[in-house]
């Protein structure tokens, strides 16, 4: 049976609650014949990376799919690629705040996701939910969490593959946020589910387009 290690984020940033999580621990445990893992991840530069490595090591997983807040995007974003800096903004949970630091001396400037993002934005599409290929993770924990993720199966030589998925608010979020684009918690979970599905039926990916011209 495949395994899926799938991971949300903890609230940061004043937010009460954090949809990654929110919708990841609606997941059921089982879906066609796939094995879904959910772990909560601490919005920490360091801890985060530790939590993860410290899972996949001890699951083993086929796939790792970790999800996370982006307040301001609109749609299912699915990250294309993660890149070698932290430069935070504002400080994560921990007080921490990096500032133009290198990931991974060792690592590469910057690493694919190794999930069939052409396949997750069909199969999404297809099932009437907006989504679309980001071609920036940012510069916070989110890209840092998934720069680390594949930077770990590289350097472990794993055939686990690995990416990334932004989520925009949901409804309760944006009560004070005037004219802020939110998704339906349940949108979501449904957009996850088909998902993992999608990983699972696309072993290669797709060429479809899903390109910006900026
Ligand atoms: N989003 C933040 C970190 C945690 C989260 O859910 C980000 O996009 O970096």
């Amino acid at each position: 049976m495949m395994k899926i290690l799938i991971t949300g984020f903890d609230p940061f940033n004043n937010e009460k609650i954090n949809p990654s999580w929110e919708a990841v621990k609606q997941l059921p445990d089982k879906l066609k014949d796939i094995e879904i893992i959910k772990l909560q991840l601490p919005t920490e530069f360091k801890k985060s990376t530790e939590v993860l490595f410290e899972n996949i090591k001890n699951i083993s997983p086929d796939f790792v799919l970790c999800i996370g807040q982006a307040g301001g995007r609109y749609d299912f974003s699915i990250e294309r690629v993660a890149i070698n800096i932290d430069d935070a903004r504002i400080p994560d949970n921990s007080g921490f705040q990096p500032i133009d630091n290198t990931i991974f001396e060792d690592g590469k400037t910057a690493y694919f996701s190794s999930l069939p993002i052409k396949g997750i934005l069909k199969t999404i599409n297809e099932n009437n939910i907006p989504g679309s290929i980001s071609n920036t993770a940012g510069t916070f924990v989110c890209n840092h969490i998934m720069y680390s993720l594949l930077y770990y199966i590289e350097k472990n030589n794993l055939n686990t593959k690995g990416g990334f998925i932004h989520i925009p608010y949901i409804r309760e979020q944006v009560l004070n946020k005037k004219s802020t684009p939110f998704m339906e918690l349940s949108t979501v979970v449904e957009a996850l589910k088909l998902t993992i599905l999608a990983i699972n039926n696309y072993k290669k990916d797709i060429k479809l387009i899903g390109g910006l011209e900026f």
